[in-house]
């Protein structure tokens, strides 16, 4: 494991970026077209390594896929071309892998057994496991299931009508992608919100969904069509480039091609009410996707309150929010977001100790965060705890640190962004 030194910032963030394509959009194209029969052709799909663990996943059950760069073909018997893997399947750092695999394995006649890294292997995953057993799928795992490794024997299973308990699109998806193999219509009632790209790409495939206010039905026994998908940029990915230019004086950045889906631009929002300077164009929309920019300049900030149902709508930016907090003016709240205590590391106890190590005034709360504004920070040594989006968080902070930061561990940042440091060096002025 190398460290890498990082360096405040001469001058500002300048120019135009495009970032990779959407992590959670590149996995459900693989998953989508290994069950569509015929051809899919994916294009900007995310090279990193979280969704190299689906594409391994689904080669392992026979599928024919071929990759170049970010450039992906599909070609799939559908459903009845998915065949029992000879070897155990490791699903590496992926939590969307694993959730949603999960779903599909559910209503397939063989028997899987899955296993991930020691992040992977401590995130819950009995919120899947529960409904997809209600449904009729034999599941058993470390501690009876709640924990990685898990093995699973699927087929002839049930609908269920279903009620999230927390506030996850991948619990919704793995209870969508089972709900196509089950005997009838299984409706999701979502209290809150959650990305919906499952949906949207369900239909690009000719699939049939209703979604009835928060009530979404699935019909059984579809067949799916290979389709061509195009990715939009990662709005979660651009986020860090967002923060950087807010932050960093005398910055003017347009991030081109990124994914404007209402379900995701939580960030936007926080970063108009903290009074960003910034422009938003939606541009086009593909396969139930919005793509457009996003155009911003480093302004003053204010502290503000961020709760409720915008959380699940910035869930995985909440790392680089509590970087933009500590430079507005005043105190900023994070609350509701106890979900970020089963990411990739417990995101609120990570992010807490990390930005106090790096000087910043912020300390943890049940379920947020609170940042006292203003404040500058140190540098000295930041640790990603193996976590891609601590250290890119860590990386931006350096940007305005007095001295120089040393980020450990930056190699988990190609799980879902592995040309990030190239990136920064193009949008840093010489
Ligand atoms: O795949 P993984 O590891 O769970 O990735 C993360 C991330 O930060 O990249 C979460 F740690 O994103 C999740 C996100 O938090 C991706 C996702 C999806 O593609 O459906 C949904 C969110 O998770 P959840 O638990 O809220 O459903």
């Amino acid at each position: 494991m190398t460290n890498k030194i990082l360096h405040a910032i001469q001058s500002g963030i300048k120019g135009n970026l495009t970032v990779p394509g959407d992590k959670s959009i590149s996995h459900r194209a693989i998953i989508f077209g290994s069950l569509s029969k015929g051809r899919t052709v994916v294009s900007n799909f995310l090279d990193g390594e979280d969704c190299l663990r689906t594409i391994h996943a689904f080669r392992a059950m026979g599928v024919t896929i071929q990759k170049e760069g970010s450039n992906v073909t599909i070609d799939s018997n559908g459903i009845d071309g998915l065949k029992e893997p000879k070897q155990p399947i490791d699903l590496g750092n992926s939590g969307t892998t694993a959730r949603l695999l999960l779903g599909v394995l559910a209503g397939l006649p063989f028997h899987v057994t899955l296993f991930g890294d020691d992040s992977l292997t401590s995130r819950p995953m009995d919120r899947v496991v529960r409904p997809l057993r209600q449904m009729g799928a034999k599941i058993d795992g470390r501690e009876n299931g709640k924990y990685l490794p898990i093995s699973i024997r699927g087929g002839a299973i049930q609908s269920i009508s279903f009620i999230p308990p927390v506030k996850s699109a991948q619990v919704k998806s793995a209870v969508l992608l089972a709900g196509l193999f089950a005997d009838g219509n299984t409706n999701i009632i979502e209290p809150t919100t959650t990305r919906d790209h499952t949906e949207n790409m369900l239909q690009a495939f000719g699939g049939d969904i209703t979604i009835d206010q928060k009530t979404i039905t699935i019909l059984t026994n579809q067949s799916l069509k290979g389709t061509t998908i195009d990715v939009p940029g990662d709005i979660s990915s651009a986020a860090f480039f967002l923060v950087a230019a807010a932050i960093v004086p005398d910055s003017k950045l347009t991030i081109h091609d990124v994914g404007l889906n209402h379900t995701r631009t939580g960030i936007i929002d926080v970063l108009k009410k903290m009074g960003a300077s910034i422009e938003v164009k939606e541009e086009r929309h593909i396969g139930g996707e919005i793509i457009g920019s996003i155009t911003i300049e480093s302004s003053d900030l204010n502290g503000i309150e961020i709760g409720g149902d915008l959380i699940p709508r910035m869930i995985d930016e909440i790392p680089i929010v509590a970087l933009l907090a500590t430079q507005a003016n005043g105190r900023t709240v994070i609350r509701d977001a106890e979900e970020l205590r089963y990411k990739e590391s417990d995101r609120i106890q990570s992010v807490v100790d990390t930005l106090q190590g790096l000087g910043a005034s912020i300390r943890a709360t049940e379920d947020g965060m609170i940042i006292e504004g203003n404040t500058s920070l140190t540098g000295g040594v930041g640790n990603s705890y193996g976590d891609h989006r601590i250290g890119m968080m860590i990386a931006i902070a350096s940007l305005i640190a007095e001295q120089d930061t040393q980020l450990i561990d930056p190699a988990c940042i190609n799980i879902s962004y592995p040309s990030f440091f190239a990136d920064l060096a193009n949008v840093q002025q010489k």
